[in-house]
C-alpha cells in the first residue's frame, strides 16, 4: 500500500527545474572534492517528527491529516514503518533515527513495552534488508512519561534511574540489532528546575555513573558505535546538565569518559544557549569531538526549540564550513530533527520540507567547498596570526618563553601595531561567494 501517492521519487532536476517535487541543488551523484554529496551530507529523517508528532503544541491539538491516523496501537506503530521506508525512498535519504517510543506504543508494563519494541524492531529489520536505508542512531525517551518528571538518570528517585538504565540497555540491544551508526543521548529532563530541592553534585556524579554503566554494556555485547550527548541550555528542564558543548565536555573530562562520546550538535540548542551553530561546531570540531548533527534551525523571535527545517543558507553555510574541515562528519550524520509547521499540515508538506532542508544543505556545502577551495578564510586568518610564526610569537607557541624575558621584550617595544579584522569585508565576500558559487 502507498501512503504518499501523490509524490514520486524526488530527483534531482537542477536549479532552473519549477518542480517543487524535484531536488534544485541537492544532486545525490554529484561529486565535491571525490566524494558524492550523498557521502558528504549523510541526511537522516527523524522519526518522531515525520510520523510520530500531529502538530500539537501547548495551545492546541494535532492537526496534522496523515492515512495512519485512524489506527492504533501496533497497528498504528506497523503503518508508520511502512510510511517511513516509502518515504525514505522516495525522498532517497541514506538514514533515519528514532526514540524508542516513536516507533512502538508504550505498555503498562516495561516488559510489554519491550515486547512491543521486538515486534516494530523485527519488522524495521526487515525493511532495511531490501532498502539502503540505515540507523544514524536510536535514543531512549527518557522525558516524556510522568516517571522522569525529575529526571532519568538525575531523578532524586533510585526506581527511576534503574528504570532509566533498563530503557537504555535495550535501546543499546536495538542499536546492535539494527546496526546504528551511533547512540544518543539527549538529557531532556537531566537538569533541575530549582537549587532548593537540588543536590546538583550527587545528580551529575550519577549521570557519570549512568553513562559508565551503558559504555560498560556496549562494550559486553559488542556495540562498537560512538555515544552521542546532544547539549541543549533548557527546555524542558529550566537548566539541562548538558549546556553546550563546552560545558559537556568538561562534564566527560571530568568523569572520564571522553574516550566513547563525541556531541550530537542540534543547531536551534546552539542558538538557545546563546551561541551561533558554527560556535558550537567549532567547539566541537577543534576538540576532536565532533560526532553528528542534528540540522534545523530556530526563529530569532521565539526563545524555545522551535525545529524548523534548516533553510537559511548563509548558517548551513557556516555550518558545512566547519563539518568539512573536520574532514566531514564520519559516522555521523545531518538529521533533520526539524518538523513541519502547525499549518503545514499535509503529508505533502513533509516531502516540501525535507526538500527545502536537502537543497538548503547541499548549497551550503557547494559555497563552503569553493570558500575552502579558495582559502578565503584561512589565507585571511594564516596572515592574522602570523605574528606567532616568528621571534616572540613562534617561542610563545613552542613553549619557549616565560614572563621574564616576555617583560623584557614588552619593555623594548617602542610601538604596538594591529591590524584590522575586516569584519565587514569578509562578510562581503561571503554574501559573493553565496551568490556566485552556484
Ligand atoms: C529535543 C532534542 C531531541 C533529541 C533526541 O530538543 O532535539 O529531539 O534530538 O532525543
Ligand atoms: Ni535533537
Ligand atoms: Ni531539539
Amino acid at each position: 500500500m502507498a501512503y504518499f501517492e501523490s509524490v514520486n521519487k524526488i530527483q534531482y532536476e537542477g536549479p532552473k527545474s519549477t518542480n517543487p517535487f524535484a531536488f534544485k541543488y541537492y544532486n545525490p551523484e554529484e561529486k565535491i572534492n571525490g566524494k558524492t554529496m550523498e557521502e558528504l551530507l549523510r541526511f537522516s529523517v527523524a522519526y518522531w517528527h515525520t510520523f510520530t508528532a500531529n502538530g500539537s503544541d501547548p495551545f492546541g491539538v494535532g492537526t496534522a491529516i496523515r492515512p495512519w491516523d485512524h489506527l492504533k496501537g501496533l497497528d498504528l506503530a506497523k503503518a508508520r514503518v511502512e510510511a517511513s521506508f516509502e518515504l525514505f525512498e522516495k525522498l532517497d535519504v541514506p538514514f533515519f533515527a528514532f526514540h524508542d517510543v516513536d516507533i512502538a506504543p508504550e505498555g503498562s508494563t516495561l516488559k510489554e513495552t519491550n515486547k512491543n519494541l521486538d515486534v516494530i524492531v523485527a519488522m524495521i529489520k526487515d525493511y532495511m534488508k531490501t532498502s539502503k536505508v540505515k540507523l544514524l542512531w536510536n535514543t531512549a525517551n527518557m522525558f516524556t512519561n510522568p516517571r522522569y518528571t525529575h529526571g532519568a538518570a538525575t531523578s532524586p528517585n533510585a526506581d527511576v534511574f534503574a528504570y532509566s538504565a533498563a530503557k537504555v540497555k535495550k535501546g543499546l540491544e536495538v542499536a546492535k540489532e539494527l546496526g546504528a551508526e551511533n547512540y544518543v543521548f539527549w538529557g531532556g529532563r537531566e537538569g533541575y528546575e530549582t537549587l532548593l530541592n537540588t543536590d546538583m553534585k550527587l545528580e551529575m556524579d550519577n549521570l557519570a555513573r549512568f553513562f559508565h554503566m551503558a559504555v560498560n554494556y556496549a562494550k559486553e555485547i559488542g556495540l562498537n558505535v560512538p555515544f552521542l550527548i546532544e547539549p541543549k541550555p533548557k527546555e524542558p528542564t529550566k537548566h539541562q546538565y548538558d549546556f553546550d558543548v563546552a560545558t559537556g565536555l568538561a562534564f566527560l573530562q571530568k568523569y572520564d569518559l571522553t574516550d566513547y562520546f563525541k556531541f550530537n550538535i542540534e543547531a536551534n540548542h546552539a542558538t538557545l544557549a546563546g551561541h551561533t551553530f558554527e560556535h558550537e561546531l567549532r567547539t566541537a570540531r577543534i576538540n576532536g569531538m565532533l560526532g553528528s548533527v542534528d540540522a534545523n534551525q530556530g526563529d530569532t523571535l521565539l526563545g524555545w526549540d522551535t525545529d524548523e527545517f534548516p533553510t537559511d543558507l548563509y548558517t548551513n553555510t557556516l555550518a558545512m564550513y566547519e563539518i568539512l574541515k573536520n574532514g566531514g562528519l564520519g559516522k555521523g550524520g545531518l538529521n533533520f530533527d526539524a518538523k513541519v509547521r502547525r499549518g503545514s499540515f499535509d503529508t505533502d508538506d513533509l516531502f516540501h520540507a525535507h526538500i527545502a532542508g536537502m537543497d538548503a544543505f547541499a548549497v551550503g556545502l557547494k559555497v563552503a567547498n569553493k570558500l575552502i577551495e579558495d582559502k578565503v578564510l584561512d589565507g585571511f586568518v594564516e596572515e592574522r596570526y602570523s605574528s606567532y610564526t616568528k621571534g616572540i610569537g613562534l617561542d610563545i607557541v613552542e613553549g619557549k618563553t616565560n614572563f621574564r624575558e616576555l617583560e623584557a621584550y614588552a619593555l623594548g617595544l617602542t610601538e604596538i601595531k594591529n591590524t584590522s579584522g575586516r569584519t565587514e569585508r569578509l562578510k562581503a565576500l561571503i554574501n559573493q561567494y553565496l551568490l556566485e558559487t552556484l
